[in-house]
């Protein structure tokens, strides 16, 4: 494997022809790659400021100098500097950006959604290092299509967080502990942490996560950044390492809720080889990126359940109330009209077991039941048996539970195989009646006589809730949900370790953010509000990371002028 160690040789000796015409001051025109967005990014590009291996090289900077850190990124494409290069002759060539408008941009895919090159695909298990497929997964395709360059792999909750019994967030055995940036040792949420910690702090452009139950949601809230996860089905989870066909989704961790939007855009769509894409009501796809305008709560009917955020979920990462009522007034200034005290009846209920006020099952056990049940399934035949190499021969979870409790690598039994026992234990995959007993009596549970019940009776166009709130009912029913800034815990906040780990779960400076949770394909009214609604909040420029990396553009582009002669780069730096 490549060390960051070799990165860093690599990028010193690089020798990288003088592109551009422009002439950039030390201090003008490029943009800050904490916060940079795809405008900045893309017009930097186009009017030849920088290129795209001075993004890259940018970004592998930064990345070498949080990682040992922060562990937010597993591997690091070493084939990045290539593929940028290439971009820069097609785009000296010639490109129409308005079509290809990720041409040239680095992002970051989780661990867990494959490519077809040197990189590895693993969940953060040494079970899968070295593994190969057959051919990229189709989002990773799409994104390449797009013009983007994958620039690396994002760690993760291992195996998205199957594993334990009580989950380690962001560790995995091949990636190591992922951290977040605002406190020391803050506790990134999962499973998509890497993805979210890259964003947060200009790692790339943007990161590509999966959720199944809350696994970009809560990373998006705890890393001070948009998490964006679509109905179940937009997306395609081809060779995607999957957990649970009916929750697992592909989303994105991005700076603002334009930047999901371009993301968003060029991952959509139908796919033969996941036929819950079948279920896409479009034939082509929205336009995303239009519908964020300063218009998009105006008229707007948003409900508000006080009953849904009295349930106490979590104990991380609180959203602060007054921050909340705060943002309902700014909803209601938008134009939008706030329906309070919404009744959502299954919420009490979540995640302990609902103490006799519903139906006689317990919700959670039953959500538990049916990813399980699917993992089980889901995990050979969408995933091990499509593999063209699988060098250490596992292709079942029962095999996989077998060398994770084996192999010195993966931390058992610290990390143990408590959700994995489970399900092998009720021994039930997705083809038993059984399994389909629950999925009817939890959708209509969450749907019908609680989330999407509301949304009709009201009819309303979301709910909003502090997003941790948003979680289980929406990913138990396949709907989408963005999560945007909201603010920051005061500095008065006490610190919580957690139990099992060293993490930090709550201090001072923690990210949390607000969810708008719409019904299935409502994406495009989701970016208009969550758009509106973020540029009349600006919250993530006022929320600061303890600890981000200092390598910018201009490092990076005045150190590659330095010494040519061919053209007019970067003069004012001679
Ligand atoms: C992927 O894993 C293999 C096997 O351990 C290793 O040789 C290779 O360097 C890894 N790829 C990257 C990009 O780290
Ligand atoms: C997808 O195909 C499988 C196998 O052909 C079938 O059992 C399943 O019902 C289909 N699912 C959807 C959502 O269409
Ligand atoms: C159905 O859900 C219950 C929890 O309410 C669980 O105990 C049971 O194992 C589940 N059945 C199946 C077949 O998954
Ligand atoms: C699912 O369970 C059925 C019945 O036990 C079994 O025949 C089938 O092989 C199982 N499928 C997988 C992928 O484990
Ligand atoms: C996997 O199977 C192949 C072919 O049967 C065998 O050569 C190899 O040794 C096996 N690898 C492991 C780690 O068991
Ligand atoms: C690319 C990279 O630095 N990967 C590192 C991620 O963390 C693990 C565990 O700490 C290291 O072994 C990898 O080298």
């Amino acid at each position: 494997m490549r060390t960051l160690l070799a990165w860093a040789t690599a990028l010193q000796v690089l020798s990288l022809p003088c592109l551009s015409h422009s002439r950039p001051t030390a201090d003008g025109g490029f943009p800050p790659l904490l916060d940079a967005t795809l405008a900045d990014l893309r017009l930097g590009l186009d009017s030849e400021l920088f290129t795209s291996v001075d993004l890259v090289s940018a970004y592998i900077e930064r990345i070498l100098e949080v990682n040992t850190v922060l562990k937010a990124v597993t591997e690091i494409n070493p084939d990045a500097l290539l593929i940028a290069s290439e971009r820069d002759a097609e785009r000296r060539a010639g490109i129409d950006p308005a079509k290809q408008p990720l041409h040239g941009i680095p992002i970051l895919l989780k661990n867990n959604i494959a490519t077809k090159d040197e990189m590895n695909n693993t969940a953060g298990s040494y079970a899968l290092l070295g593994a190969k497929v057959p051919e990229d997964s189709t989002i990773a395709a799409k994104l390449r299509k797009a013009g983007a360059i994958i620039l690396g792999k994002a760690n993760m909750s291992q195996w998205a967080a199957s594993r334990e019994l009580v989950n380690h967030e962001g560790w995995s055995a091949h990636g190591g502990q992922a951290v977040g940036a605002y406190f020391p040792l803050q506790n990134p949420r999962g499973s998509s942490s890497g993805s979210a910690v890259s964003a947060s702090i200009g790692l790339a452009w943007a990161a590509v996560g999966t959720d199944t139950g809350g696994s970009i949601l809560l990373p998006g809230h705890a890393n001070n950044v948009v998490g964006f996860r679509p109905t179940v089905g937009l997306t395609s989870r081809y060779l995607v390492i999957p957990f649970s066909e009916r929750q697992d989704t592909v989303g994105t961790l991005t700076r603002t809720v334009k930047d999901a939007a371009y993301l968003m855009q060029a991952m959509v769509g139908p796919d033969k080889r996941d036929n819950y894409t079948d279920a896409i009501p479009f034939d082509e796809p929205p336009d995303y990126v239009a519908a964020c305008t300063d218009s998009g709560l105006r008229g707007k009917r948003l409900g508000v359940s006080r009953n849904a955020m009295a349930a106490d979920i979590d104990p991380t990462a609180k959203t602060d109330p007054e921050a909340f009522e705060k943002a309902l007034d700014v909803l209601r200034a938008a134009g939008a009209e706030i329906i309070d005290d919404v009744d959502l009846p299954c919420a009490l209920t979540l995640p302990d077991d609902n103490q006799g006020q519903g139906p006689s099952f317990s919700v959670v056990a039953a959500v538990f039941s049916i990813v399980g049940a699917d993992f089980l399934s889901d995990l050979p035949t969408k995933y091990l048996n499509l593999l063209k190499e699988n060098p250490n021969n596992i292709s079942s979870v029962r095999e996989l539970r077998e060398f994770t409790r084996d192999s010195p690598l993966e931390g058992f039994p610290r990390f143990d195989t408590g959700s994995w026992d489970n399900y092998l234990k009720v021994g039930i995959n997705n083809t038993a009646p059984s399994y389909w007993s629950n999925v009817t009596a939890i959708t209509e549970f969450l749907g019908p006589m609680c989330l999407t019940g509301a949304l009709e009776k009201h009819n309303l166009d979301a709910m909003v809730l502090p997003t941790p709130h948003s979680v289980l009912m929406a990913s138990g029913l396949g709907l989408p949900v963005v999560s945007v800034p909201l603010g920051r815990s005061p500095d008065d906040t006490p610190i919580i370790k957690s139990d099992q780990g060293s993490l930090i779960l709550s201090a001072p400076n923690g990210p949390f953010g607000i969810a708008f949770s719409g019904p299935a394909f409502s994406e495009e009214k989701l970016f208009a509000m969550a758009y509106d609604f973020e540029q009349r909040m600006n919250v993530r420029p006022t929320i600061k990371p303890f600890i981000s990396p200092k390598t910018e553009l201009a490092q990076v582009v005045r150190k590659r002028c330095v010494g040519d002669s061919r053209d007019s780069c970067g003069k004012a730096f001679k």
